[in-house]
């Protein structure tokens, strides 16, 4: 492993105390939070371990533009290992972890369920396990990435949701989340741990993963732009979800672990939109208008300008259980945290679609 950089020397006859400077480990390092969390404990002066995993191909992408800074260190490893766990944490000694790796796909859990399970619920608890096998039980500070998907947002459900609206998991994913939520509150009550949960509505970025709907619209939209794709097809457009900008979701996390006592916290905008809005939203960007037609399976998004079908659903993108309606209340972090999202929803489709269309011209949304 390599070892932090040094502190400069002082020439003053007095040596002034040093200050500490904290350490943190990120898992999920390579993924969108990580990323903006990285930067932005970079910036605040922190050393930075990330745990990557081995992959036939590079997956450190999003990490790019950090890759050089020696308070930077990649270390390989696995949720789904105990061992490098143990070793990682033993050896950089961190005051703070934040574990979002995970298999973070929602839809993608209903067919790799029981890794889903390993990674996102047991990898949970054997980071835990890791930090008290270190001795740091009672100095590291842990977040865990939990996340709106525990509500299940059924349309009888409690809207807004917030930290006491009772969970109703409706997938593998969410399942293996909702271990994790609760290991992090046993151990918090069992031996004291300041372990939190952040509980985090969608929040996407310019980095987000292709796959998810926001991104693969906004893709869409910068590849019809340049007349390189005809259609859009997607799954559920009535499905609603309160959308932020990570950038914005990962100084909650840090101010999360800044707190005199650990808690779990409600990060969201407060506004949702259905996908069928994040299409209108995106292809207004292009300057395109659409027009709605037909439902359920027939329905279609339509070039007002030209009648030209742009979007059409393809039930291969259903879910078996689908979260219709995620709506959030960040009352607590708002008072507690001092947290406020900066980023309205236009301003982040905003942001996505340009990114897009600049990566798309310059040959590199395939990246
Ligand atoms: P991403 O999918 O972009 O990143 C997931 C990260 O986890 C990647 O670095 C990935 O590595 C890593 N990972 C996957 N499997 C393993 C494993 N077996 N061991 C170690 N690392 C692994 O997710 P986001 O950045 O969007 O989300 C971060 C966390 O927050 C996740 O836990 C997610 O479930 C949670 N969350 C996300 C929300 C969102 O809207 N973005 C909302 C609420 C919670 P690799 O690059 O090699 O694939
Ligand atoms: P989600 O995000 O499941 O909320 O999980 P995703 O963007 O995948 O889906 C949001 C909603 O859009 C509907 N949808 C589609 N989704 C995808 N991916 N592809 C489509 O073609 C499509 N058409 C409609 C979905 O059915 C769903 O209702 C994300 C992840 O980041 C999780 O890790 C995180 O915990 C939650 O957000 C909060």
């Amino acid at each position: 492993m390599s070892t932090p950089a040094a502190a400069p020397a002082t020439t003053t006859a007095v040596a002034a105390p040093q200050q500490h400077r904290k350490t943190a480990l990120i898992t999920g390092i390579t993924g969108q939070d990580g990323s903006y969390l990285t930067e932005l404990l970079l910036e605040k002066g922190y050393v930075v371990y990330g745990i990557i995993r081995r992959c036939s191909t590079f997956n450190t992408r999003r990490l790019d533009q950090l890759l050089t800074n020696p308070n930077l260190h990649l270390e390989y490893g696995d949720l789904t290992d105990s061992s490098n766990l143990t070793r990682v944490i033993s050896e950089c000694r961190p005051d703070e972890i934040y574990n979002l790796g995970a298999q973070s796909h929602v839809k993608v859990s209903f067919d790799v369920s029981e890794y889903t399970a390993d990674v996102d619920g047991l990898g949970t608890i054997r980071l835990l396990d890791a930090i008290r096998a270190a001795g740091l039980t009672k100095t590291c500070r842990f977040y865990q990435a939990s996340t709106s998907e525990l509500f299940g947002g059924l349309p009888d459900g409690e809207i807004p949701q917030k930290e006491t609206t009772p969970f109703h998991p409706r997938s593998p994913y969410a399942c293996a989340k909702l271990y994790g939520y609760w290991i992090v509150v046993n151990y918090r009550e069992a031996y004291g741990m300041f372990a939190c949960n952040g509980i985090l509505f969608n929040h996407e970025s310019p980095r987000r993963g292709p796959t998810f709907v926001t991104r693969k619209v906004t893709r869409a939209v910068a590849r019809i732009s340049k007349g390189l794709q005809n259609e859009l097809t997607l799954g559920n457009l009535d499905a609603k979800r309160d959308w932020g900008h990570a950038r914005d979701y990962v100084e909650a996390m840090w101010r999360m672990l800044q707190q005199e006592k650990p808690s779990d916290y409600v990060v969201a905008t407060g506004n949702a939109y259905s996908v069928r809005q994040l299409c209108d939203r995106s292809f207004h960007e292009i300057g395109i208008t659409l027009r709605w037609e037909g439902r359920g399976l027939e329905e279609k998004g339509i070039d007002a300008a030209t009648g030209r079908v742009l979007v059409r659903v393809d039930p291969k993108y259903f879910r078996p259980t689908e979260v219709e309606y995620l709506l959030g209340d960040p009352t607590k972090a708002r008072t507690l945290l001092g947290w406020r999202p900066s980023t309205s929803f236009e301003q982040l489709i905003h942001e996505m679609v340009a990114s897009d269309v600049k990566l798309l011209e310059e040959g590199r949304l395939d990246d």
